[in-house]
C-alpha cells in the first residue's frame, strides 16, 4: 500500500512521521460530487489557502490510481475536480478501491479513517452525512456516523446536510456516544440553516474548550471522534423556510427517479443548487470556508498545547 504525501504536507513531516506544524484534513468527495466544475477546483484551491493563512497546513486527501494522497499538488487536484464519473469511496470502498489501483473521492468517513493512519487530528468539511428521511423504510443512515463513533479525528462540519432527519441523525451520534460541540450557540446548524429548532447536545464558545475536550478525550482512551458543529455566517445562510420546500421537492424527485444508495446525496444537493438558482452552492462555499478557519484554529490550539 502506498502513501503519497504532497511537497508541502511533507516539507512539515518529520523522520519519526509526526509533523512539524499544524494540519487540516480537508476531504475530496466535496470537490468530484459536491460542487460543478469548475467552482469546485476554485473552492478547493482557496480552502487550501484560508487553512494556510490561519497557520496550518492543508492535506486535502483522496485516492489516485490505487495510492493514498496526503496532500494534493495542484495538477492532481485539477485532474481529480475536472474527471468525471469519480468513485465516492466511502469504508466500504476504500480497501477495494486502493486494491485495484483505481482513482477514487473520499468521503468524511474515508477520510477520516486515512487521516487517523497518519496522524492527521483536525478535519474540516461542509456537511456531514447522517440519517435520511424516511430511513426507516429505505434503512439508509450514512457511514459517517458510524466512523465518527470509531475513529477519533475531530471532524469540524456546519452541522449534518440539512437534506437529512437532522433529529434521527442526533439520536445515532448520542446512541454511539459522539460528542457534538456546537460552536456558539445553543440550536444545532442544518447546513445552508445557521440555526434549526434542535438543541445543541453541547455548547462550546472557544476553541480552548475545544481543544480542552479533544484532550480529555484523548486521556480518558475514548474511541471515537468528535463533531464540531459550526453555523453557517448569518450572512451566507438561507433560512429554513426558504429551503425546506426546495429539499421536500427534490427529495420526491429523488424518489420518482429512484435515485439510492451513493448517488442519493449528491443528486439532492445538485438539484438544489438548480432550485435555488446556485445560492446553494454559495451558502455551501461560505460554510466550508468558515469551517476551514475554524479548523485551521482548532489544530494550531491543539498542536501547541
Ligand atoms: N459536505 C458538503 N458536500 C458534500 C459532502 C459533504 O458540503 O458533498 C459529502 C461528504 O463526502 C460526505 C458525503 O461524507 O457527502 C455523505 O454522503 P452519504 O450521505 O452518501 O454518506
Ligand atoms: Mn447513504
Amino acid at each position: 500500500m502506498k502513501i503519497v504525501y504532497n511537497s508541502e504536507v511533507n516539507q512539515a513531516r518529520n523522520k519519526m512521521g509526526s509533523y512539524s506544524k499544524p494540519i487540516v484534513a480537508l476531504e475530496s468527495t466535496i470537490i468530484t460530487h459536491g460542487m460543478p466544475y469548475p467552482k469546485n477546483i476554485q473552492v478547493a484551491r482557496e480552502v487550501e489557502e484560508i487553512v494556510r493563512q490561519n497557520g496550518a497546513i492543508p492535506a486535502t486527501i483522496a485516492i489516485l490510481d490505487g495510492s493514498i494522497h496526503i496532500g494534493l499538488e495542484d495538477v492532481e487536484l485539477k485532474k481529480l475536480a475536472q474527471t468525471r464519473d469519480v468513485v465516492k469511496v466511502s469504508r466500504a470502498d476504500i480497501a477495494f478501491t486502493i486494491a485495484n489501483g483505481k482513482t477514487g473521492a473520499t468521503t468524511v468517513a474515508a477520510t477520516m479513517i486515512v487521516a487517523k493512519s497518519v496522524g492527521i487530528q483536525v478535519f474540516a468539511t461542509g456537511g456531514i452525512g447522517g440519517v435520511h428521511r424516511g430511513s426507516e423504510l429505505n434503512f439508509d443512515i450514512s457511514a459517517d456516523l458510524r466512523e465518527l463513533a470509531l475513529t477519533d479525528v475531530t471532524v469540524v462540519a456546519a452541522g449534518p446536510k440539512a437534506i437529512l432527519d437532522i433529529p434521527k441523525t442526533m439520536e445515532v451520534l448520542e446512541t454511539n456516544g459522539v460528542p457534538v460541540l456546537v460552536y456558539g450557540q445553543n440550536s444545532m446548524p442544518a447546513f445552508w440553516s445557521s440555526t434549526s429548532t434542535v438543541p445543541a447536545p453541547l455548547r462550546v464558545n472557544s476553541v480552548d474548550e475545544i481543544v480542552a475536550s479533544m484532550l480529555v478525550h484523548k486521556a480518558l482512551g475514548l474511541d471515537g471522534g468528535q463533531l464540531v458543529a459550526n453555523p453557517v455566517p448569518l450572512a451566507d445562510q438561507i433560512s429554513a423556510d426558504v429551503i425546506e420546500p426546495l429539499i421536500e421537492e427534490a427529495l420526491i424527485e429523488a424518489k420518482k427517479l429512484m435515485i439510492n444508495a451513493k448517488a442519493v446525496t449528491p443528486f439532492l444537493l445538485n438539484r438544489i443548487f438548480e432550485l435555488t438558482e446556485g445560492k446553494s452552492l454559495t451558502t455551501n462555499i461560505a460554510l466550508v470556508k468558515n469551517n476551514a478557519r475554524l479548523a485551521s484554529e482548532i489544530s494550531k490550539t491543539f498542536f501547541y498545547s
